[in-house]
């Protein structure tokens, strides 16, 4: 649950996006489910989530959650993000996403 999967990554440096995937449940999810938490991600609803917004990832799911690292961020984006140009595409069909579990 998300409580968890936060809590396992609560120290700096110790986020892994496939154990909180997993963690919190949303690995295995339907695109739909996927589109939607992408939605939250993507505060600005430019339709990409970019380096800052991935960055408080963790406060979309607590208020109280920690931002990411610079370190953290770069890792989590480049492995969300299919074509290189530095922001994770959340259109309707997320296959701008590399993200999988
Ligand atoms: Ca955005």
């Amino acid at each position: 649950d998300i409580t968890k999967a936060l809590d396992e990554c609560k120290g700096a440096d110790s986020f892994d996006y496939k154990k909180f995937f997993k963690t919190c449940g949303l690995a295995g999810k339907s695109a739909d489910d996927v589109k939607k938490a992408f939605a939250i991600i993507d505060q600005d609803k430019s339709g990409f989530i970019e380096e800052e917004e991935l960055k408080l990832f963790l406060q979309n799911f607590s208020g109280g959650a920690r931002a990411l690292t610079d370190g953290e961020t770069k890792v989590f984006l480049k492995a969300g993000d299919s074509d290189g140009d530095g922001k994770i595409g959340a259109d309707g069909t997320c296959r701008d996403t590399r993200w999988t579990v």
